[in-house]
């Protein structure tokens, strides 16, 4: 038997794979079983370098996801493409002088060549590239679909501006009011930008969250928060020198009594109006000028409550009191109506507000024990609260008070219930090269025109210099920038804005069921028999904006008709981050272990081994350098092994029929194969826990190896036979390897082992009894007995007996399939 040699065996197989066309999977015949179509799908990667250990861990779960049910008798649908626009291969070519194309070129060969060599079993046909005019023509006319179904929206808005990265930031990618990307200070500029209307379909999103099955609960939770449904109402109040009024969204409309004054977000567009001319101008309209730009997650979590008076008024439409108006920071344009009414008695925001501005206090609502808290705001709701200082309202229930109010209001006019959503629309407007075009057209005539299809795509223009200067790089291509306008034919210029890459990775999932048809984005016959994806897998990180916007997208389409789903992601699989000594693991914290080296060393399948042994793949786990080499460890002793047995020559056998006939050795033997079935199939299947599916495997082979001389051949051509089965999904290619040279052909599509149940339920194990810690006797039990079981039948020895006899019992230990100890005195 030669040494195990990774490298070498890896590269045969691949190349045998490849021939074989094995994990290419053609789309269904229009008549096929639909039930055996399976689409496992893992999140494509951004190209910005090498693949890291997140990737691994990420593409080896799915791998092992494919491999297994396609051993079930499915048909695996399993591409890979790459999110190839976007700011850091921009950035990268920018610094090295070079074309982003071919930085991000270059970031995807590498890339490939990582998982080619890591051997995933990836349907290479159906590559995808999300840079590439083939997908971004699709991405564009996405984009037109939007615009035409009045879902793209161009609209003048306050926007995060990057001075560094000259671009528009996401409220997302703004930390602390830094840019996530380069650090700098985030700017507030106004400017018109492209909007997609996810708003309209907030309810929806929450509301179809009943078809997902099996999402991690944190992450619906996550998705519910950022959607934020509110239920409330919208009040209007009189602002008599403007002879207008001003609608608030308020969740306690109860509360309305106790509105003591009335604030507006520093943006809010009738601030101007109000104070033109006034004496107070200048000193507001210079708190808007310097609270404006401040992001509003810092704002409205912010204490220190900062606000100017505008010595103006507005009429309570209950009290018919002039309440003051003012302008503070901690109310946001974007939700509600950019305008509050403020109740300090029973909000914290504006009970602090109130106390650092000298503003009145007054309470509205009271618990029922009548007892208000001193010095703080009454927030909490108890169920029979009821109103105080309210008009003829006094005396009601609270939430009775709520409805009565509500309606009152709506008689006349001055309100009614709304619900409002913490969600924004999305702003999908980048001020960079390295994006999709935006495929409009504007027209001082005909205003935005969308290019017509026969001209899409709108090709990414070459230009000389790529970097920001205030202006966005497309807008120096001049030639490509001024073209007739497509409807008059007057003179007419393209939009100069790309889009967020977002955009690019919120559609790609389809685009996979046919990634080169150059007549359409997709044949929905094909879409609608692969889709909804059956298991998505990826980081945690994604759980919010690239599910949701993915959502949002399938939801139109199917609005359009084009696909028949409400949901792109039936089911879906967070994996947990990799940890390097406590750190996440990461280039800038210096502590990445790169899997090329690994490789290398211990060869692709040690380190998928490794990557699914760290532990459950959705917990955070923490790397260890020692562990892998472990691995290896294992998969040579297997070699070892199974070349020692095929050298005897053993070869791939099925179980033995029944346990009978069997010795002693050989049962125990065709027991541990079967349980190890059992095992490794449920843990993998059921719950994706591969890490106990390895150890029941590595279990296996410390069995197979101790009894070999004893069982008889054919049960340890068994127990072998199931063992490379079992590590096949794992570590494919020594797994291979091992199955010809015991005279096996293609385990890839070779049905997955089933466990007997024969084999397993007479299983018994042998317990020590002990009587405060001395052995006192043995005896035999089926295994999976309970804890009482255990304890009853270990009493019942005479031995064990005459040493209890006489004694108090203080405890009983059980050490499940070990041990019975009883403590006495
Ligand atoms: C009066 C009131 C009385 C409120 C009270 C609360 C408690 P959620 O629950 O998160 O939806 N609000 C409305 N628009 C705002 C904005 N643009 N910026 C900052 N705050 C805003 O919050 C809704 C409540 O947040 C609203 O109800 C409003 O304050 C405030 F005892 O109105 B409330
Ligand atoms: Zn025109």
């Amino acid at each position: 038997m030669e040494r195990y040699d990774p490298a070498a065996v890896e590269a045969k197989w691949q190349e045998v794979w490849q021939d074989a066309e094995a994990f290419i999977t053609p789309n269904p015949e229009p008549g096929e079983d639909a039930s055996r179509l399976q689409y496992v799908l893992e999140m494509l990667p951004y190209p910005s370098g090498d693949l890291h250990m997140g990737h691994v861990k990420n593409y080896t779960i799915g791998d092992a996801l494919c491999h297994q049910r396609r051993r079930h008798g499915l048909r695996v649908l399993h591409p890979m493409g790459y999110d190839a626009f976007g700011l850091p291969a921009e950035n990268a070519a920018i610094r090295e002088g070079r074309h982003p194309r071919d930085v991000t070129n270059d970031n995807i060969a590498a890339i490939r060549k990582q998982m080619k060599r890591m051997g995933w079993s990836i349907d290479w046909s159906r590559e995808l590239s999300t840079a590439e005019p083939e997908y971004y023509r699709w991405t564009q006319w996405i984009f037109l679909l939007l615009f035409e179904r009045g879902l793209a929206n161009k609209r003048e808005a306050p926007v995060n501006w990057c001075p560094v990265d000259q671009t528009v930031l996401a409220n997302e990618q703004v930390i602390d009011g830094h840019c996530e990307r380069c650090g700098a200070l985030v700017e507030s500029r106004t400017l018109a930008q492209w909007y997609f209307s996810i708003t309209d379909y907030a309810q929806r999103l929450l509301d179809d969250m009943e078809l997902l099955e099996d999402w991690p609960e944190r992450v619906l939770s996550m998705q519910r928060n950022w959607i934020g449904r509110s239920e409330g109402a919208e009040v209007l109040f009189y602002q008599r020198d403007l002879e207008a009024s001003i609608s608030v969204f308020t969740t306690r409309p109860d509360t309305l009594y106790g509105a003591t004054f009335f604030v507006l977000a520093p943006e809010h567009p009738l601030i101007a109006t109000l104070v033109a001319g006034t004496d107070r101008e200048s000193e507001v309209l210079d708190y808007v000028r310097h609270h404006s730009a401040r992001p509003e997650e810092e704002r409205a979590q912010d204490k220190a409550k900062t606000g100017v008076d505008t010595h103006k008024t507005i009429t309570n439409p209950v009290t018919g009191e002039e309440i003051p108006i003012w302008v503070a920071d901690y109310v946001l344009l974007g939700y509600g109506t950019g305008a509050i009414m403020a109740v300090p008695a029973h909000d914290e925001r504006d009970f602090e507000f109130a106390e650092v501005h000298g503003l009145p206090i007054v309470p509205v609502v009271t618990p029922a024990d009548g007892e208000l808290p001193e010095g703080e705001a009454y927030t909490a709701h108890t169920p029979d609260e009821v109103l105080i200082n309210s008009g003829a309202f006094t005396g009601m229930r609270a939430d009775e008070g709520y409805a009565a109010i509500v309606a009152s209001l709506e008689e006349r006019a001055l309100g009614k219930p709304t619900v409002t959503y913490r969600l924004r629309d999305w702003l999908i407007s980048r001020q960079r090269y390295w994006g999709c075009p935006i495929p409009i057209i504007s027209c001082p005539d005909c205003g935005l025109v969308p290019v017509p299809d026969d001209q899409l795509p709108v090709v990414l223009p070459e230009i000389e210099d790529y970097r920001p200067k205030g202006q966005p790089p497309l807008a120096t291509a001049t030639d490509w920038v001024n073209v007739p306008c497509p409807a008059c034919g007057g003179p007419a210029q393209r939009e100069t804005d790309t889009m967020d890459t977002f955009m690019c990775s919120s559609w790609y999932y389809i685009r996979y069921v046919d990634p080169h048809d150059s007549h359409a984005a997709w044949e929905r016959g094909d879409v609608d028999r692969w889709l909804p994806v059956d298991q998505y897998i990826g980081g945690v990180e994604h759980a919010i904006l690239h599910l949701l916007y993915s959502r949002f997208f399938t939801k139109v389409f199917y609005d359009a008709g084009l696909v028949g789903f409400k949901e792109p992601f039936k089911r879906l699989f967070t994996q947990g981050m990799i940890y390097k000594d406590g750190a996440k693991m990461s280039k800038s914290k210096g502590n990445v272990v790169a899997p090329d080296e690994l490789v290398a060393r211990y060869g692709a399948d040690a380190l998928r081994l490794y990557v699914l042994f760290l532990g459950p793949p959705e917990d955070d786990a923490e790397w260890n350098d020692g562990g892998i080499a472990g691995c290896y460890r294992f998969l040579q002793r297997l070699w070892t092994m199974v070349g020692g047995l095929a050298e005897d020559g053993l070869r791939v056998t099925s179980s033995p029929a029944s346990p009978a006939g069997l010795g002693e050795s050989g049962l125990a033997l065709a027991r541990k194969a079967h349980w190890a079935i059992d095992k490794s199939t449920r843990d993998s299947a059921e719950r994706f826990h591969f890490n106990t599916a390895v150890a029941a495997a590595m279990e296996l082979l410390n069995e197979t190896a101790a009894r070999r001389g004893e069982a008889e051949p054919e049960v340890v051509g068994f127990a072998a036979s199931a063992l490379i089965s079992l590590i096949q999904p794992y570590a494919p290619h020594i797994a291979e390897e091992l199955w010809s040279l015991l005279g096996g052909d293609r385990l890839w599509c070779q049905p997955w082992p089933e466990a007997d149940a024969a084999f397993l339920t007479h299983d018994t194990l042998e317990i020590a009894v002990q009587v405060n810690g001395k052995l006192r006797g043995r005896f035999s039990a089926p295994a999976g007995s309970s804890d009482e079981e255990l304890s009853e039948l270990a009493r019942a020895l005479p031995n064990v007996a005459s040493h209890l006899d006489g004694h108090e019992i203080v405890r009983v230990i059980v050490v499940p399939g070990k041990l019975v100890n009883f403590v006495v005195r």
